[in-house]
């Protein structure tokens, strides 16, 4: 294959990037140059009720801003993929990436790649394999996150290492899944339902970095539990 410097040009593939963002005016514009540096995509901004400037953010960098109102990681992820599903043409590749720059997006060209050469119909990040610098997650997010795998290894057989934010997904099983969850469900609904499908899956290591602007979920004891208790109730639906 040609060699390509700076962003890597899918032009056999059309790829979407849905961003869910709640308050992140100062992560939101990393994220972006980083995208822009390695990838050619069509990006969504999913602004999930900001107080802040983050809907300024993305109308200012020329991106596609979408608003979902109601509150919930799934809830602004579910919004996102609506837009795409309502135009002519869908992507063939979605990407979903946190807006709070934890994630490196310069490892997405080789998630896509292996949804490109037909190996993988979802690629997952693991920060286990790849490395999360000091403090980036919590104990609360490690152990959530041992439990998961565990209770997928052992109900699917799906061997995965972490349940990493970062995604992609080829549109044609991203559709099949018919995802539901509103909330912090939404990765492990995703990863139940493409056991079941058995879909190709495959994880590959990213590093993680402390977020950028304030933590809302795992940094506060409520903030976690909330999160934890959704998680805990979608393995028990899609699951069991
Ligand atoms: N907290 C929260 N984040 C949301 C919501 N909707 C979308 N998001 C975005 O979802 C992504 C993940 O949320 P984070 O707050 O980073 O969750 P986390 O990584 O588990 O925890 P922290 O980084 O410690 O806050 C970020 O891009 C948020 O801006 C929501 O309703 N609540
Ligand atoms: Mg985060």
């Amino acid at each position: 294959m040609q060699q390509q410097r700076g962003p890597l040009s899918f032009q056999t593939m059309r790829v979407a990037v849905i961003i869910p963002a709640l308050n992140e005016e100062r992560a939101l514009p990393l994220v972006l140059d980083d995208l822009a540096a390695h990838l050619e995509a069509e990006i969504i901004v999913v602004d999930n009720g900001s107080t802040d400037k983050t809907p300024d953010v993305a109308s200012s960098r020329g991106v596609v801003l979408v608003t979902e109102p109601a509150r919930g990681y799934g809830a602004a992820c579910l919004r996102g993929i609506r837009y795409l599903q309502e135009r002519a043409e869908p992507p063939e590749v979605l990407v979903i990436l946190d807006a709070d720059y934890s994630d490196d997006s310069a490892v997405l060209p080789d998630f896509i790649a292996r949804i490109r050469r037909g190996e993988a119909d979802l690629v997952l990040s693991s920060r286990t394999q790849g490395g999360a610098e000091p403090g980036s997650m919590t104990e609360v997010q490690i152990w959530g996150n041992r439990l998961q795998t565990f209770a997928l290894r052992h109900r699917f057989g799906l061997e995965l290492t972490d349940m990493g934010p970062m995604r992609a997904i080829s549109w044609q099983a991203l559709m099949a899944l018919k995802m539901q969850d509103r909330t912090w469900g939404w990765n492990i609904e995703m990863a139940c339902k493409a056991a079941r499908q058995k879909l190709r899956v495959q994880e590959l290591p990213v590093s993680y970095r402390n977020r950028v602007g304030q933590s809302k979920i795992s940094g506060s004891f409520q903030g976690a539990a909330r999160a934890g208790a959704k998680i805990l109730w979608a393995l028990a639906r899609y699951g069991i």
